[in-house]
């Protein structure tokens, strides 16, 4: 299947051929980037063969409609094709066709889905991620330490590479979306509501992440970074923030939180000036 799946991919674009292999992976991931997951690959194996479904159907449909229109030109002035009003097993074919191939997709997506945001509460690291206008916070919550960031200064989260860990996700004031991309997965942060989905960073290394959803004025500048890093990078870490003073959980947005949070040095927040 794997074989397969990497032949028809590869068949696609002939071009690729002439590439290094580097570039070939990433035309056979259509645009994913590099999974760091261990379940990075579902989603991409998903992706792939909705692809290889679509390419099979466009293949099919050209195919038919430029061979209709080859072997059924018209050939003369007065020519009248036969007409036909209907052709019973033809409908129950297109009509059969499509129902299958939108009932597969569904299953594999919705069999997909339920093996991604299944909570098994056997992770080693969890994280309640607030995400607030303009930036986010990360509660560990095993550790009792937090991290904030602004708009101007992002924050970063720091993950122990190999091990699970569960992001608890939640919001005080409009509906964000937790996203990072490497990871290939993104989940709705929504007031009121608590979001929630394990997965197992696999690979070394800082990722970005963003938000998501159109969610106001500064949107856009919801960004973090993602250090996947050693146990011991990580428990450092952690270190780092109790010595900060940054203890306990930070539930709602900075710009309601007193004390060590203060203005980080971003003057663009309300009440904070140059140089605080
Ligand atoms: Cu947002």
């Amino acid at each position: 299947m794997r074989k397969l799946r990497a032949s028809l991919l590869l068949a696609v674009p002939l071009l690729v051929s002439a590439c290094s292999k580097a570039s070939q992976d990433e035309t056979l991931r259509i645009g994913f980037p590099e999974p760091s997951t261990v379940e990075g690959k579902i989603i991409l194996n998903l992706w792939q063969g909705t692809w290889i479904v679509a390419l099979l159907i466009a293949t099919l449909v050209l195919g038919l409609l430029f061979s209709a229109v080859i072997l059924y030109r018209r050939r003369n002035e007065d020519e009248i094709p036969k007409q036909t009003r209907y052709n019973i097993p033809l409908e129950i074919v297109y009509t059969i066709v499509p129902l299958v191939i939108v009932l597969g997709l569904f299953f594999f997506t919705a069999r997909d889905q339920k093996e991604l945001i299944k909570l098994s509460g056997d992770q080693k690291v969890t994280v309640n991620v607030v995400g607030f206008r303009w930036s986010w916070a990360f509660n560990y919550k095993e550790a009792g330490v937090y991290e904030i960031g602004t708009p101007a200064l992002p924050p970063t989260m720091y993950l122990p590479v190999d091990e699970k860990v569960k992001f608890e996700l939640t919001s005080p004031d409009v509906i964000h979306s937790f996203w990072i991309p490497a990871f290939l997965m993104k989940m709705d942060v929504i007031p009121g509501r608590l979001n929630a989905f394990e997965l197992t960073p696999n690979k070394l290394g800082e990722f970005s992440g963003k938000c998501a959803e159109l969610c106001g004025v500064d949107h856009s500048r919801m960004l973090f970074k993602v250090k996947v890093v050693t146990r011991a990078e990580y428990v450092a870490h952690v270190e780092e923030l109790r010595a900060k003073g940054q203890v306990g959980t930070l539930n709602t947005g900075r710009i309601e939180t007193t004390g060590n949070t203060g203005c980080l040095g971003d003057p663009s927040l309300p009440g904070c000036k140059e140089g605080e």
